[in-house]
């Protein structure tokens, strides 16, 4: 089993669901996080100068959606065929369309600015992504999960996101009832459970 380093800031972001496909996989790995402070002495020692990274026994890789395809597979997370995964990517990637009308509330510059982002996250952004990730749901391939009966990347990323929405949409899944259901099936997974009970709260 390659050694495997995880580095990212501490918080849950870009690199929560990498940490969870380890748990799932069984995987060991270091959970390094660095405190802001620290970053402008690691950043120089970062590829792409940006994390997460991932150090695999010792030689650095970079980009969360590469690193999330690479766990994913290694631990079995990623269906079984290239089609398979393809069914998955394509969750995958319509949850990240959220990250940009995310960023543009995170970097809000003041209150009033905040508010206004918020509503227009909430009410505009995030139901259109919703309403996609329903729409996938509702393929033949889909099942409990996104991708048949067996939890993969694409629900824990799923779940992830979920958390990320809700730091400023509060309970942003209660129009979304077959959403829901697969937001709990991944949380009442035993492992992804026990995870969310001890890992370090963090903020976002
Ligand atoms: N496309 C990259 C984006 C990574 C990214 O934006 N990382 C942010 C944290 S979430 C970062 O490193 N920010 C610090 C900086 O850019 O100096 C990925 O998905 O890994």
């Amino acid at each position: 089993m390659p050694h495997y380093k995880l580095k990212y800031f501490d918080g849950r972001g870009r690199a929560e669901t990498i940490r969870m496909l380890f748990k799932l996989g069984k995987t060991e790995f270091e959970d390094s996080r660095c405190e802001s402070d620290e970053w402008p002495q690691i950043k120089p020692t970062i590829t792409t100068k940006q994390l997460p990274a991932l150090e695999i026994d010792g030689k650095q890789y970079n980009q969360s959606k590469s690193i999330i395809n690479y766990v994913a597979r290694t631990c079995g997370l990623f269906g079984k065929n290239e089609l398979d995964a393809l069914c998955i990517d394509m969750v995958i990637d319509t949850i990240d369309d959220a990250v940009p009308p995310w960023h543009v509330v995170w970097y809000s510059t003041n209150e009033e600015e905040k508010a206004k982002n918020i509503k227009h996250f909430s009410e505009v952004e995030i139901p259109v992504i919703f309403d996609r990730l329903v729409s996938l749901l509702e393929l033949d391939h889909a099942g409990d999960f996104f991708f048949g009966n067996k939890i993969t990347a694409a629900d824990v990323h799923f779940l992830c996101m979920v958390e990320g929405v809700d730091i400023y949409f509060t309970n942003s899944l209660a129009k979304y009832p077959k959403l829901q259901a697969v937001f709990d099936r991944v949380a009442a997974d035993p492992v992804i459970a026990e995870w969310r009970k001890v890992r370090p709260v963090t903020d976002w």
